[in-house]
């Protein structure tokens, strides 16, 4: 009898020494996960010093304009009252008369902004490079730190341009391809590749352009934001219909009849090198999968960024200002010619197999 009482309280204590045992063992696991596992999370507080624990908003800087004199926006009294200059998910379109250079000169100098320009010169195409860049130092991004990147098989046709401080050339020696349309495709894939390599490294903000192209007017901050597209000339009044959206089913780039917001023109896009990566990423997969699957999309590279934009909205539009054929002439709505293609001698620039199948054959669609 006095043998089992002491057994049941010896149990008993085992017991109790086991279940405390567990409990401490709980309590601190549970304190070693919520510090080390959780340190990003706001309870951690309660184990730190709140006086010794940082945090990345110490570090903001503090940004503000100076005085400035300009007129004051009228609520009630439109700019424009001519041309859409908001999408419905809140992107401007940027129209003459929409906004004013030196707020936004005044934001992105105190951001120290460095822009990334791209073009590519590829065979007979690096004829047009020294009007391009000559231009360009004229009316692009004047007063910024700018970076041209040429990609060119012909490095030693690119005649040596002086700059001033905070502009620079970059040659970036790429190989050629044999179809044209291939020549235009490609160019999604170099972007992305040199924008894992390099531009992140050296810009903020990436400028993808035609280089058959002259600047006659300004370009300058206005156009930057996060992920942004061109009207394209030849349809900026068109309807979903006439759009030359891939229409195949069996391509990537289909687009149904009923959706579609903008035609967007393949030779001028832009953004963040963020955004641009992801923009030209998308693209060259889903051409990589239409390639094996033995179809190209009627526009090529434009077809696939008018895909991503219908899925992925850009941020700001850039009216047709900055990217004109004169061939269309100069409707009222259009106050400034900024960036105007160079009218090309087709038979000296472009390999003869293409001339049948010239691409601006289709712009007759336009006004
Ligand atoms: C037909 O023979 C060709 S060659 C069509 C485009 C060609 C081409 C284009 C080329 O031989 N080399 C080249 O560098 N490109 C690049 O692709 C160049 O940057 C050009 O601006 C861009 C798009 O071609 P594009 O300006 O002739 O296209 P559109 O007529 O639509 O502006
Ligand atoms: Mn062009």
């Amino acid at each position: 009898m006095q043998q089992e009482k002491y057994d049941k309280s010896s149990w008993r204590k085992k017991c109790f020494y086991f279940l405390t045992y567990m409990f401490v063992l709980i309590l601190v696991s549970y304190c070693w996960f919520s510090v080390k596992g959780r340190s990003i999370h706001s309870h951690v507080a309660i184990f730190c010093n709140p006086q010794t624990n940082t945090s990345r908003l110490d570090h903001l800087k503090e940004y503000s304009l100076e005085r400035m004199m300009y007129e004051k926006p009228n609520t009630m009294n439109p700019p424009r009252t001519d041309v859409l200059m908001m999408t419905p998910w809140f992107a401007p379109i940027v129209w003459e008369g929409s906004y004013n250079i030196d707020i936004l000169n005044a934001q992105f100098h105190q951001r120290n902004v460095r822009v990334g320009i791209t073009v590519f010169a590829i065979k007979k195409y690096t004829v047009f490079v020294q009007t391009f860049i000559e231009t360009a130092e004229k009316f692009f991004m004047v007063g910024h730190k700018v970076n041209y990147y040429v990609f060119t098989d012909r490095p030693n046709d690119i005649t040596n341009i002086t700059l001033p401080e905070g502009r620079q050339l970059v040659l970036l020696e790429v190989p050629s391809y044999q179809r044209w349309q291939e020549v235009s495709m490609r160019r999604m894939e170099m972007i992305r590749d040199y924008s894992r390599q390099r531009f992140i490294n050296e810009v903020d903000y990436l400028v993808c352009v035609d280089v058959d192209m002259k600047f006659s007017d300004d370009v300058g901050v206005e156009i930057l934001s996060d992920v942004f597209g061109t009207l394209h000339p030849g349809f900026y009044r068109a309807t979903r219909q006439q759009f030359t959206y891939e229409r195949r089913k069996e391509s990537t780039a289909y687009i149904p009849p009923d959706e579609g917001d903008f035609y967007y023109a393949g030779g001028y896009f832009g953004g963040k090198v963020e955004e641009v990566y992801k923009l030209t990423n998308f693209c060259h997969n889903e051409m990589m999968t239409d390639k094996n699957n033995h179809i190209e999309a009627v526009w090529h590279d434009e077809s696939y960024l008018n895909k991503y934009f219908l899925y992925h909205k850009p941020t700001k539009i850039l009216s047709p200002e900055y990217l004109w054929d004169n061939g269309f002439g100069v409707p009222a709505v259009l106050k400034r010619r900024r960036f105007v293609a160079v009218p090309k001698n087709h038979n000296a620039i472009r390999n003869r197999r293409a001339l049948s199948e010239d691409r601006r054959t289709t712009l007759k669609f336009h006004s």
